[in-house]
This record gives C-alpha cells, structure tokens and sequence, in this order.
C-alpha cells in the first residue's frame, strides 16, 4: 500500500510502513536564546514558525504508527569529537564548550543540547546524537534505518539550508527517498529558507520533493475537519 502526496515537482508515493520522519535539531541550542544559533549571531526567534508544522506532522504520524525519529547536534564533554575546524568557525568566546545561558554551548547534557519541550521525544522514539551537520555522518542511522525496513524519509526541522539540508543531500546518496514539509523547516535567513527548498526540488528532484505538513497529514488520512488549516 502507498499513500500519494502532492509535492514539488512532482506528486510522491511513500509506503507508510517504509517510511520514517526525521526531525532534525529542533533543540533549545538552536531555537531559544543564549544557545549556539545566537552565538552565531542569528535571531532564533525566525526557527519557530517550524515549531507547530512540526508538532502536527508528528503527531499525525505517531497515530499512523509512522516511527519519528530525532536528532540532536552536539558533543561530548571532553570536546574530543569537536575537530579544530568546527571550533575556528565559532565565534570567540562563544565557542562549543564555552559556557553560557543554557550551559555549556552544544555539549550533550547541557539545557541547551536538550530538545524544545514543544516538540520533545515520546519514550522508545530514537535520538540520534550527530557530531556533524549531516544526521548520517559519524552516527548509526543508516544502521537503525535499514535494521527497520525504512527506504522513505520525511526530513524537517532546522536549519534549512545547514542540518535538513546536509542530511538529505546524505540520505538522497544513500537510496532513500526523501519528502521535504517546507514549512516544517525554518532557517535565520529567509533567503535561504526558500532557495534551500527550491535547490531540493528543482532540476525534477534532485535530491528529493518538497511539500507541506498538511499535505502529508491529508494523505495518511490524518487530518479531521476543524483541525488546524
Ligand atoms: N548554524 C546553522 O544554521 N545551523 C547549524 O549550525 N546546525 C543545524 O542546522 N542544526
């Protein structure tokens, strides 16, 4: 059986027991102040447009039984998993380690490292702790992916162009097929909130398709009258 979502470019048909949504970093370190976006100097507040998106299209798939997996951009204490490239593109005295608001800035453990509570795991959902912008990289997702039979992936979170964008330009490699809700991802730039979506859905889909939380909540048959537009 497989379910048929209007998309850009084109429509896509994802079989809902091969699919998964991946959400990525929708953590306290990139969405609320004092974490590492704001030491980069972005304004944080412009991420939670995704946040309701968000919550709904999870919600919709855990009632399709539709596994929602999470992952989260940090470190280890020690810092030994930081290469030096990552920390020179900090800014001084705001580096990954540092301390600050929510403590240490992108150490597992920390309040800044934890998830938003809006949008917080239900026990036994995965947590997939990535060193890296890409959720593949140096993790074993693949692994826990294809150990379930997943061959489809609905991929959002933040941030568009940086996190959502790295990890399905990994999953488009790896052979799955990957379904973008727009809306359910949110950038510091607007710019690069829209072009980022456009590089994923121009060229007929060249690394994917890109669609809303709605659309996809429609097809799974998710959506009742009077739920929210
Ligand atoms: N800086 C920025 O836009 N993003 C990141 O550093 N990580 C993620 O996107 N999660």
């Amino acid at each position: 059986m497989t379910v048929t979502i209007d998309a850009e470019p084109a429509a896509v048909s994802l079989d809902p027991a091969r699919s998964a949504l991946l959400v990525i970093d929708m953590q306290r370190d990139f969405l609320e102040p004092g974490g590492f976006g704001e030491s980069l100097g972005n304004n944080v507040a412009k991420l939670r447009a995704a946040i309701a998106p968000c919550a709904r299209l999870m919600q919709a798939m855990r009632a399709v039984g539709v596994p929602v997996l999470h992952t989260r951009e940090g470190h280890r204490p020690g810092l030994e998993d930081v290469h030096p490239e990552k920390q020179a593109r900090c800014a001084p005295g705001r580096k990954i380690g540092d301390s600050g608001p929510m403590g240490r800035i992108l150490v597992r453990g920390e309040a800044g490292h934890d998830f938003i509570a809006e949008l917080y795991p239900l026990p036994g959902e995965s947590v997939i702790d990535k060193p890296g912008k890409g959720a593949f990289y140096a993790t074993d997702l693949d692994l826990l992916l294809r150990s379930a039979g997943i061959e489809h992936l609905i991929i959002c979170g933040v941030t568009t162009e940086v996190c959502v964008h790295t990890t399905v330009r990994e999953a488009n490699d790896r052979g799955y097929r990957v379904l973008v809700p727009g809306d359910c991802c949110a950038s510091y730039f607007d710019e690069f909130h829209r072009v980022g979506l456009a590089m994923i859905s121009a060229q007929g889909g060249i690394f994917g398709a890109v669609t809303t939380a709605n659309a996809i909540i429609d097809a799974f048959g998710g959506r009742q009258n009077g739920d929210d537009a």
